[in-house]
């Protein structure tokens, strides 16, 4: 299987972030959960390293706000010519909440109208790193495209979080909304989300689109992170009504639970009849991630991927979370071992 991986990921490693109540963290989304991956898959004979080609700004701004895009370009060093006391990362502390008509010029007003909270953090390296990023999933879907029965994009930072016009949770650019959109020229595209946390950006930037279904699965936003989205109630509009779907699931689900899930959303995948699929594949569900709640073993990853698997479709993998980066390893290769 080919993994399109690059080291550009190593310049975006802000030093902290910041959890509900103010806590200040050691960023979850580190460079360290790359090197922990990589090393697994060098341990299995499946898995061919190649470098990502670079397929420039037009996919990206196919699914992405043009202005969005060119405030993460330039955000740093703006950022270093304000007068703030402490440049560590671009964090804004004050945020739109409700958008309005006129679009802020200053630096932290497009900040805070921009990103919606405090784990997504910029520092210098970040735009290039999520530029490769996107390039990653997009060279996935370009080896798919060619006849590869599936890839992996390696990417980091991941994407699921961000919408059209906005930045989130980890996430600058959505890879697999890139990738997904990119594939949608040529046929149906079928988008599963199996991260631990709704992937509410990909929610927001197909939700009124029919040529690519979307699916995720993930812990009930009642009590969990987005918190405004992924309820099963959100189902699409306009022409893209039905073809999103979201399955919210209680906290301490387990193999069994999750599995039932999975072959619902697998269902409707059959029914859809797509010409390719991509997996947004999050570790997160893992059992003993630090920031899930749900129970999923190693040995259940690897059956989620045998259950996708059996879709017979050309699938492109996209990294999302998974921040046991002890664990990480494992159960990417257990997932990816299905495929290959
Ligand atoms: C990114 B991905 C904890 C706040 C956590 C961000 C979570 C982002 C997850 N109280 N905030 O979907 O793995
Ligand atoms: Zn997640």
């Amino acid at each position: 299987m080919k993994i399109f991986y690059s080291e550009a990921h190593q310049n975006h490693h802000p030093p902290f972030e910041v959890f509900d109540g103010g806590l200040r963290v050691p960023y979850l989304e580190n460079p360290d959960r790359m090197d922990r991956i990589l090393s697994a898959l060098r341990g299995v004979e499946w898995a061919e390293l190649c470098e990502p080609t670079d397929f420039g700004l037009d996919p990206i701004h196919a699914v992405h706000d043009r202005e969005y895009i060119d405030f993460l370009a330039s955000a740093w060093t703006e950022w270093l010519d304000t007068a703030s006391e402490d440049k560590t990362t671009l964090l804004p502390a004050t945020f739109a909440l409700r958008r309005t008509p006129q679009k802020p010029k200053s630096l932290l007003g497009r900040a805070g109208y921009y990103i919606m909270d405090l784990s997504a953090c910029i520092v210098e390296g970040t735009y290039r790193a999520a530029l490769a990023s996107a390039h990653c999933a997009m060279s996935a879907a370009e080896a798919v495209a060619g006849g590869e029965r599936s890839a992996f994009g390696l990417c980091r930072p991941p994407g699921h979080h961000a919408g059209r016009d906005f930045a989130g949770g980890y996430c600058f650019i959505n890879n697999a909304a890139v990738a997904a959109n990119w594939l949608a020229s040529v046929g149906k595209v079928a988008l599963l989300d199996i991260d631990y946390h709704c992937g509410n950006g990909t929610q927001d930037i197909f939700y009124k689109r029919d040529d690519v279904l979307t699916i995720s699965i993930h812990a009930d936003p009642d009590f969990e992170y987005p918190h405004y989205a992924g309820f099963k109630e959100e189902k699409g509009s306009g022409r893209g009504f039905g073809f999103h779907h979201n399955f919210p699931l209680p906290s301490g689900t387990d193999d069994t639970a999750y599995l039932k899930t999975l072959n619902e959303a697998l269902e409707l995948i059959r029914t859809y009849k797509p010409e390719s699929l991509v997996v947004s594949a999050g570790m997160d569900i893992y059992a003993d991630d630090p920031l899930g709640s749900i129970k999923v073993t190693t040995a259940g990853i690897g059956e989620i991927g045998r259950c996708v698997a059996s879709l017979n479709l050309p699938t492109v993998i996209v990294m999302e979370g998974g921040y046991n980066n002890d664990a990480l390893g494992r159960n990417v290769v257990s997932f990816l071992g299905e495929f290959k």
